[in-house]
């Protein structure tokens, strides 16, 4: 080997070794928080579980992704990689896989206890971290966080009006 072709390869070799982990990392992950729900709406006090699939695609195989590390949470702040372990998948497998959006690959769908996730009213986001292949991974979607449908937040616009018609009915009663 030549000293030209030594330096050549000190030099390229860093370099293509550089570009290979790019090239592994640059593989976006996507997720679809409520697969099927087009607003995926949230009550973030919800006792319920949040669906969330991590779709595959043509580079990317869902079969590489270790349930064992999956966590979903609100976007976690700047500098942080991933999700923490607060709200790890509710079943034991972790996810079964599915075509949830009927493109012809397979994605792995997950349910993680919305009061868990730790999400705030006004996230407009959530996000689920975990690892492949040794590469940990970031991904997150759109959500809209929703106040309690139940029969609490009704009752503070009905009350006034039914206190005020009950003290209504006294006061005749009395005449
Ligand atoms: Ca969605
Ligand atoms: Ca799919």
């Amino acid at each position: 080997m030549t000293r030209i072709q030594h330096i050549l390869i000190s030099v390229l070799a860093p370099v293509v070794l550089l570009l290979t982990v790019t090239a592994v990392q640059a593989t976006d992950v996507s997720i679809d928080v409520m697969p099927g729900d087009e607003t995926s709406s949230i009550d973030p006090l919800s006792r319920g579980v949040i669906p969330v699939a991590i779709l595959g695609s043509d580079s990317f195989d869902v079969e590489d992704v270790v349930v064992e590390t999956l966590a979903f949470c609100s976007p976690p702040g700047t500098g942080a990689t991933g999700c923490g372990r607060q709200a790890l998948p509710v079943h034991r497998m972790g996810g079964h896989e599915a075509d949830v959006n009927d493109d012809g690959y397979m994605d792995l769908l997950s349910h993680y206890r919305t009061e868990d996730a730790e999400l705030a009213f006004g996230d407009t986001e959530a996000c689920v971290s975990g690892s492949y292949n040794g590469t940990t991974f970031l991904a997150c979607d759109d959500i809209k966080t929703v106040p309690a449908c139940g029969i609490g937040f009704e009752l503070a616009f009905l009350l006034p009006p039914l206190m005020w018609l009950r003290q209504r009915r006294r006061r005749i009663a009395f005449q």
